[in-house]
């Protein structure tokens, strides 16, 4: 043990050094929006929020609201400790023979520091391994107590939940905006034991029977020569897969339509996509299928901003969704059923409702509301929530019970089988993030990281020795009862019913209800996608699947990847469109978009009337940013947050432009300066505005704002740009435009 004179000389030299580091705003300059940073030689509490965090109101979820600790950090706490809570004086220096001498195995605390990190890692998801999740609140309507009896659902029933998105493809360090299916799992930790509900957004799966499960999986992920490429379904193995594997073809449409690359997680669908069966209170049975509808409506990336986010900003959706909790702007979803009758065929107009490759069309079963989920608690550690939250198909309430679904029946096996490798054993469920908010008393005992102190000697049942503890439940008393279905008499065989034998006409449908511009969309993912493969058979083998969905989508591809378009084999009839499936032609609430907005620091004009459009886009529930050539202050109250280095049109779903900067020195620092030169405006605030164009985002102009417009070549009268004197008045156009999200009539569908 050094004498204590020597620790405290050792601690006065670390405080001198991180003073050191701390540089002192400027004289006569403001320090900036955070405090000054003073050296942390003592416990201190948490850096405040940055100020795009506090917009649009400064309410946050981690106060009393929901009784959250999420700023509690371990780090606070006044001394460092091993993990047996001795405390330590030094943790930056192995125990040594000598200051210069080797280093000695004796030290306790560098081979468990080291050993802890060695183990930090944990087996990634096999599926869904990048992800995003956040804590919130499920209140019931009550409507939904006709045709189920889960507590929960019940009118006014407030129940906590944890809910996690996630890509699919992607290992946990990918890109956010990748093309891909969404998951969006929550857990819902009811008064009766946890109800998961693992479901996507996208109605349908790529198979029928989860057997095939690993084959897709396998199909779709990286190359297992090359591991390439990454997070991506535009490459051979896929298409070779899914071309020879015709009941994909309805997940792939969607697949390969916006829903494949979302604005943000806030403005996705969810599906449960199987059907389940519900019980009411007299053991009624209902089939229905669960829905998550956005309060914030469905919305998407263009594929060139989804490209370009996955360079720029890798983190994208989590960031968004992070971002808007914290700032207040909390994400909801309606949960909604469609509802079946329960009937011997298990079918509904002329749909098997247990093949998980099809819809029922909105129009025929209209999606009625049952309760309301708030996202409002960001997790306080990613790894101990996010990464450790293990979802199950398998749990739930009573009142809720599985369907004969072929894939169903696989994921109720997988999901309990993938966690004791993942997190290391059967004990999972003590995990602070997976328990019960129930009561527990099961007989599990034992395993690997069992964190539990059991008592008593009888963990078998029957027993006297425990009292004959527990004693089962009935359904009177809340036991979970599957539904007596009769299990029809029959061979064991490895068959898919006739019923599942429809792969075309699905995908038709959904490809027909969508809007040209959405059409457009598909047929230029199609035509990229296999563009991207190189093996021609596969080509033309996706070629014939598309001739037999709708000819003229087929020949679009065609066309684009040069090959001739096939004639149909198995041709489907007419479809009625179903208007529920398009994303276009709605107005949404425009809350929880942001904005950005261009202004020069050396033009005052600029900056006048800025507090002002800030106050009024905050208080319009959207995020205001200020983008100028350098960050820091601009005037009393207003910053810059973000600069031409740093930002990307694709941040913004807006962009107001209160100015026309001219070139800042630093506006090409690769190329010779005569080009900056030679523009009136600097050129990435240009790149912005012809970006923001290209993808059909409403821009707005006052000020010299026009002249950035001009040099961009954007005709000041052109669809969706607005020019005006006042910047309330701009942003109030706007804004409506902003309600159907982006104004698609500026580039006319060249589909049918
Ligand atoms: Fe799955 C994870 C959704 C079919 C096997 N799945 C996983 C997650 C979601 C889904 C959202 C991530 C949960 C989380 O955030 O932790 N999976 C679906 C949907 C499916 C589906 C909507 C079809 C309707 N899944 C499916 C099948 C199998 C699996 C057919 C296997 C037979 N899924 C898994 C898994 C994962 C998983 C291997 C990986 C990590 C995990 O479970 O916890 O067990």
């Amino acid at each position: 043990i050094k004498p204590a004179k020597v620790v405290k000389e050792a601690l006065e030299k670390a405080v001198e050094k991180v003073a050191d580091l701390v540089t002192p705003p400027a004289p006569g300059k403001p320090a900036g929006v955070s405090p000054p940073v003073d050296p942390p030689n003592r416990p201190q509490g948490p850096l405040p929020r940055k100020p795009d965090q506090a917009s649009p109101s400064t309410r946050t979820a981690t106060g009393a609201e929901t009784g959250a600790a999420a700023d509690t950090r371990g780090q606070q706490a006044e001394y460092l400790t091993t993990a047996q809570g001795a405390r330590l004086y030094d943790t930056d220096h192995s125990l040594k023979a000598g200051e210069r001498g080797p280093t000695l195995l004796q030290d306790h605390h560098l081979r468990e520091k080291i050993t802890h990190f060695d183990h930090e890692r944990i087996p990634e998801r096999v599926v869904h391994a990048r992800g995003a999740a956040a804590h919130g609140v499920f209140v019931g309507y009550g409507t939904a107590a006709q045709v189920c009896k889960a507590g929960f659902l019940a009118e006014g029933v407030t129940t906590p939940v944890f809910t996690r998105f996630s890509t699919v493809v992607g290992s946990r360090g990918s890109a956010d905006t990748v093309r891909d299916t969404r998951g969006f799992a929550t857990k819902f930790y009811t008064a009766e034991g946890t109800f998961d509900l693992v479901g996507n957004n996208i109605p349908v799966f790529f198979i029928q029977d989860g057997i095939k499960f690993p084959d897709i999986i396998h199909a779709v992920k990286p190359h297992p020569d090359r591991e390439i490429p990454q997070a991506q379904s535009a490459h051979d193995t896929f298409w070779d897969f899914v071309s020879l594997h015709t009941e994909a073809t309805h997940h792939l449409f969607w697949h390969l339509s916006d829903r494949g690359i979302p604005r943000s997680y806030r403005m996705m669908e969810g599906f449960g996509v199987h059907t389940f069966r519900l019980v009411d209170a007299k053991g009624a049975t209902t089939l229905a299928k669960f829905h998550w509808k956005p309060k914030l409506g469905v919305h998407s990336l263009t594929w060139e901003e989804a490209q370009l986010i996955n360079g720029i900003d890798p983190d994208f959706h989590r960031r968004d969704l992070a971002d808007a909790i914290e700032s207040g702007a909390f994400p909801q979803w309606e949960l909604g059923i469609q509802v079946f009758p329960d009937t011997p065929e298990q079918t509904f107009e002329g749909i098997d409702l247990l093949d998980p490759t099809k819809i029922v069309p909105e129009e025929l079963a209209p999606v009625q509301p049952i309760g309301m989920l708030t996202l409002n608690r960001n997790p306080t550690n990613f790894f101990a929530e996010t990464e450790q939250v293990a979802f199950h198909v398998g749990h739930l309430p009573p009142g809720i019970d599985v369907t004969d679904d072929p894939l169903l029946h696989a994921r109720l096996f997988s999901y309990l089988d993938t966690q004791i490798t993942r997190l290391g054993g059967p004990n999972f469920a003590q995990i602070p993030i997976n328990r019960p908010h129930a009561p527990v008393n099961d007989m599990l005992r034992d395993g690997f990281h069992q964190h539990a102190v059991q008592s008593g000697v009888a963990p078998y049942k029957p027993n006297t020795l425990d009292g004959g503890c527990p004693f089962m439940a009935g359904a009177d008393v809340g036991a979970y009862v599957e539904v007596a279905q009769p299990v029809a008499q029959s061979v064991k065989q490895r068959e898919a019913p006739a019923s599942f034998a429809d792969h075309f006409t699905q995908p038709r449908l959904f490809y027909r209800s969508l809007s040209p511009v959405e059409r457009e969309h598909v047929v230029r993912a199609f035509t990229f996608e296999l563009g991207k493969c190189y093996e021609q058979s596969i080509r033309e083998r996706a070629l014939r699947i598309l001739a037999n969905v709708d000819a003229e989508l087929c020949a679009q591809v065609a066309d684009g990847l040069g090959l001739p378009a096939p004639e149909a084999t198995k041709p489907v009839g007419e479809v009625t469109p179903s208007p529920a499936l398009s994303q276009i032609g709605q107005v949404w609430p425009t809350a929880g978009r942001i904005v950005g907005i261009v202004v020069d620091a050396e033009n005052q004009a600029s900056l006048d009337g800025l507090h002002e459009l800030r106050q009024a886009i905050n208080a319009a529930g959207l995020t205001p940013l200020v983008i100028a050539a350098r960050g820091g202050h601009l005037e009393d109250g207003l910053e810059a947050q973000r600069t031409f280095l740093t930002a990307r049109s694709v941040e913004f779903d807006a962009l107001l432009l209160a100015a026309a900067p001219p070139p800042a020195p630093d506006a090409l620092p690769s190329r010779d300066d005569k080009a900056a030169a030679q523009t009136a405006v600097d050129p990435r605030v240009v790149l912005m505005i012809e970006e923001c164009y290209r993808h059909a985002k409403a821009i707005g102009a006052w000020g010299d704002g026009p002249t950035a417009l001009l040099e961009a070549r954007v005709a000041p009268d052109d669809l969706g740009i607005v020019v005006g004197d006042s910047p309330a008045g701009v942003f109030q156009q706007v804004q409506e435009l902003l309600g159907t999200h982006r104004v698609w009539d500026r580039f006319p569908a060249t589909v049918v």
